[in-house]
This record gives C-alpha cells, structure tokens and sequence, in this order.
C-alpha cells in the first residue's frame, strides 16, 4: 500500500535515495506534506525543506535540521524515520501531532550539507566517512569546506572557531557567507514565524540550549532548562539512555558562529541542540542497527518540546 514501507530505515541511506524517500512521502501525504526547495548548494545540489502543514498562512512553525555536520549520519537518519513518523501519527490522528499541526507548521531539512553529505558517501575513499564540513573552495586549495555550525551571523569571529580553512571548525572568510546557511538563514527570516529551533548532531547524547558562544546564561536560561529536562526524561522513557542537559558552552565547549545561538538572538526562544548516540564507543560510526531506536527516543524529547512550544 504505501511506498514507504519499503524503505529501509535501519540503514545509511545516501543523498538519492533520501530525496527520493522525500518524493515518495509527500506524494502518500499531499495534504500535509510539501517539498520546499531554499536554494542550490556550492555544488549546485538543490536544499530541501519539508513543510508538514494543515493549512493557514506562516503558522507560527517548528524548524528541525539535520546533517549540517556530513559525517553525522545518525542526524540524518532520525530526521528520516522522525518525517515518517510525523505523518503516519497525523494520519492515524495519534496525540498529539494532528493537535499541534492544528495550529502549527513542521518544517524538517534531513540533510542541511548536501555536499558534505554526499562527498562522506565516496566509499572507495575511507577517510571520506569523516568529513564534517562542506566542500567549497577556500583561500588553501590543499583545504576546501567551511565548517556550517561556525558560519551563522552570532558573534561570528569569536572564540570557538577557527579561521584556519585546514581546520575542521574553519568559520569561513565572513558572517553567511556560505550559501547553505544563507540559504537556511534568509528562509527562516523570511518566514518571520518560528517559534522554535532544534538542530539534530552526532555524538556524545547531550541535550542543549543557547548560548554556545558564552558561559553568561541566556535570559531564558531557567525555562529553557526546565523544558530540556523535561523532554530528557521522555526520552529516557524509551531505552533508558542517559543524555546529559545545559548550555553548549558548559556541556562541550564554547562555539561562534553556531546555528542555534543565531536562531535564539533573533527572537526564537525555544533554540535546542542535541548530539544523539553515542557516548564514543562507536561515535561518527554508530552501527545502522541503532538508528531506529535512536530516533524514537529523539522523537519523544522533540514532541514533548513541540508540544510544550504550541501551548505557549
Ligand atoms: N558538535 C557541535 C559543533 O558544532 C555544537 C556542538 C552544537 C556547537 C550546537 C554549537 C552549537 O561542534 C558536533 N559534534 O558537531
Ligand atoms: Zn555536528
């Protein structure tokens, strides 16, 4: 009956075979789910969002990334299973998905460096499977790619970043100037109405807020806490796995440039960064075995969050 329960969705897929899976959902789900496309990659690879939307115009909206960071296939994986299980909960009307999408939008971007992604799928050249960043051209030709977790117009520059093109958090020559997070940023401006911001990496299992660039609290410090706790403790309902919660900068390490300290300045208070499994005794390489239930314990944190955000 449906294509999509043919996918597989314990495995690494490569970039095709996601977009097609996107393809293929959105044309079992028409009156939910649209394909937007932002813009086109370095590589001239186009950058889709899905819309989960029942109507209505810019809702005030949910924004979920993955993949920012190529080697990071988990991310990627989750936000696979996370679109599917979107819209099998809203068509079987299970709480509390038809009730948020009552009054909100879903907007999910699986893979947020095409490029990167693509590139940490050449399996003919191991080393590949490690790459994190894009793939541009910088100002070392032995160097390409920018680091896209270090390019966001937040106190871009700083400390937590580097601007060494060799390295692996390059930030890049200035504030967006890669198109893919011109791409993102410019669309999530444009829109006007977010109301949350949750990006999805790998690994170490920590479940984080603003600020990354500063030990100083966020304003929202003390909520923000507060709803990440909560979301933890539904994931830990699923498996019992243990993630740890706090600032960026006090659960791994000051950061410029970052995507969710960007989202959180301009105005989206309920900004979060998770890293999923595991802890590091596979990292990067988390067996495909894990995808399934990594993504269902995220699923839990990310639904308790949207949950929270909608009745706000
Ligand atoms: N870690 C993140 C990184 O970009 C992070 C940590 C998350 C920093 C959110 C800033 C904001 O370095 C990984 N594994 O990429
Ligand atoms: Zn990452």
């Amino acid at each position: 009956k449906h294509k999509t329960k043919s996918f597989n969705f314990a495995a690494y897929n490569n970039l095709e075979t996601i977009y097609s899976f996107m393809d293929t959902l959105v044309a079992s789900h028409p009156n939910l789910i649209s394909k937007v496309k932002i813009g086109s990659t370095y590589e001239n690879r186009p950058m889709y969002v899905l819309k989960f939307s029942t109507g209505g115009e810019k809702r005030p909206a949910i924004w979920i990334d993955a993949g920012i960071h190529a080697r990071e296939w988990v991310s990627h994986a989750s936000a696979v299973w996370i679109a599917d299980r979107i819209a099998t909960d809203f068509k079987e009307n299970r709480a509390p998905v038809p009730s948020i999408l009552s009054k909100m939008d879903i907007f999910l971007m699986i893979v947020a460096n095409p490029d990167g992604y693509v590139f940490s799928h050449i399996s003919s050249r191991p080393f590949h499977r490690l790459w994190r960043k894009s793939r541009c051209v910088t100002s070392n030709p032995n160097c390409p790619g920018v680091d896209l977790n270090r390019n966001w117009d937040a106190e871009f520059s700083g400390p937590g970043g580097s601007d060494d093109p060799c390295r692996e958090d390059y930030r890049g020559p200035s504030a967006q100037s890669e198109i893919e997070v011109k791409n993102i940023a410019d669309f999530i401006t444009s829109h006007g109405n977010f109301k949350s911001f949750m990006t999805l990496h790998s690994y170490s299992q920590l479940l984080m807020y603003p600020y990354a660039y500063s030990g100083t609290n966020a304003p929202d410090q003390p909520e923000l806490h507060d709803v990440a706790t909560q979301a933890n403790k539904a994931l830990y309902s699923w498996h019992s796995t243990i993630y740890k919660v706090g600032s960026i900068f006090h659960t791994i390490e000051q950061a410029s440039g970052a995507s969710v300290d960007w989202a959180y300045q301009r105005g989206i208070k309920y900004s979060f960064a998770f890293e999923l499994r595991d802890t590091g005794k596979y990292g990067f390489l988390l067996p495909a075995d894990q995808i399934v239930s990594t993504a269902r314990e995220t699923w839990l944190a990310l639904k308790y969050i949207m949950q929270y955000v909608c009745d706000r």
